[in-house]
């Protein structure tokens, strides 16, 4: 068959009607175990924390939307970062990029700390990574691109070529741009993390995590890992995501849509210092953002002018757009990093990278944007 476009693959990849009884909605495998007909003889399903028919169907689909082999699916984001880490010889030398979620930083530097070395660098320019490489000589490279939560964007071609080069494998983690936007094995990374919480789920309801890759090694050792470590996907989480996913297209133009308008009205906003979104010709990397990836996403984050009162009463002022930690659902969201999903990391550093206390990010929606910018607007009227 031919291949499909994205849009189908959502739907129809893993999704096949269940040759039971031709539900076209995969049934919700909720079992821990299944009959064998003699010790060791069964139908490739002896327990769920190793396999799951409804979390296979979700492995399928979204190994193919990033176009990778495999893929294994995690309790949570942080537990397919932590399997990677338990695979890396101990002692094993990581660079990682200096901009990542709060909790991804703080994984590295207070659990993993004694297990590896971390050396956190900008991953933005090319030419200081490569002379970081050449110093440090690492196993692995840890990405974010675009970044949690300032929307740095890192050359993943670049990076995963001079990784290479050095005998270094590269991850990427691709929670913010989700499948539909970029690609990161496709540019030549090894492994691609998800946090489906965020966009592929889309919906709020799921905590879960994604690695896809190609090499049938990766893949024997983190499933040994995911396997005798336990952090597995439930049935019914595996399933929400499976529903959730198929709107992903759809859902990720809409985010855009609505980013852009917003990214736009605060450019021009009094109350506003600065607008970062990749989609915005005065971001930095904008052509970098343009030439790999194929849309910008829903993320935004601005500055405020002022500092910690100002913001206040910006978040405090908000009704359509939720003060909460998370992103990437259909619901808008509004987050302070310096005081929620970025607190773990210390203010020296937080601030050496510019993560102010009048930094604040957005996770627009798709509800009506006419009324996600009166919503702003009322708040900034209050600031
Ligand atoms: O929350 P969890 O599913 O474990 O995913 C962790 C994670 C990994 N990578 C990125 C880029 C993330 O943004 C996250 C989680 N982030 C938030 C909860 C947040 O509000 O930023």
């Amino acid at each position: 068959m031919k291949e499909m476009k994205f849009e189908t693959k959502v739907i129809h990849v893993g999704g096949e009607p269940d040759p039971v009884t031709g539900a076209i909605m995969p049934p919700i495998f909720q079992t821990s175990t299944y009959v064998q007909s003699s010790p060791g003889e069964h139908k490739g399903y002896e327990y769920t924390r190793s396999h799951n028919p409804t979390r296979t169907r979700l492995e399928t689909l979204l190994a193919s939307l990033e176009n990778a082999k495999h893929c294994l699916v995690t309790s949570s984001g942080l537990a397919a970062s932590s399997l990677i880490m338990h695979m890396l010889p101990k002692g094993s030398k990581i660079i990682c990029g200096d901009d990542v979620y709060g909790g991804t930083y703080r994984l590295f530097t207070k659990v993993f700390q004694d297990m590896h070395e971390f050396h956190f660098v900008d991953t933005t320019n090319l030419s200081t990574f490569e002379t970081a490489v050449d110093k440090i000589k690492p196993a692995l490279i840890w990405v974010e691109t675009p970044t949690n939560p300032l929307l740095k964007i890192s050359d993943i071609k670049g990076i995963s070529a001079i990784a290479k080069k050095n005998g270094a494998m590269t991850v990427v983690d691709n929670t913010f741009m989700s499948p539909y936007f970029q690609n990161p094995i496709t540019l030549g990374a090894d492994i691609v993390i998800h946090s489906m919480t965020k966009f592929i789920n889309g919906h709020s309801d799921v905590v879960g995590g994604a690695m896809m890759f190609n090499s049938d090694d990766l893949h024997k050792k983190l499933f040994y890992l995911q396997n005798a470590i336990g952090p597995c996907q439930s049935p019914f989480d595996s399933w929400l995501v499976i529903r959730g996913i198929k709107t992903l297209a759809l859902r990720m133009k809409a985010h855009q849509e609505n980013a852009m308008k917003i990214a736009k009205f605060l450019e021009t906003h009094p109350k506003v210092e600065k607008v970062i979104y990749p989609g915005l010709t005065s971001h930095p990397q904008h052509a970098l953002a343009k030439s790999q990836m194929s849309g910008f996403g829903g993320m935004i984050t601005f500055f405020v002018k002022g500092g910690i009162e100002e913001s206040r009463r910006f978040l405090e002022n908000v009704h359509l757009f939720a003060l909460a930690e998370s992103l990437g659902g259909v619901e808008s969201l509004v987050d302070h990093p310096a005081i929620m999903t970025h607190a773990s990391i210390p203010k020296e550093v937080r601030e050496g990278l510019g993560i102010y206390d009048n930094l604040i990010r957005l996770s627009v929606g798709v509800e009506d944007c006419d009324d996600l910018i009166g919503d702003l607007n009322t708040a900034f009227g209050k600031v």
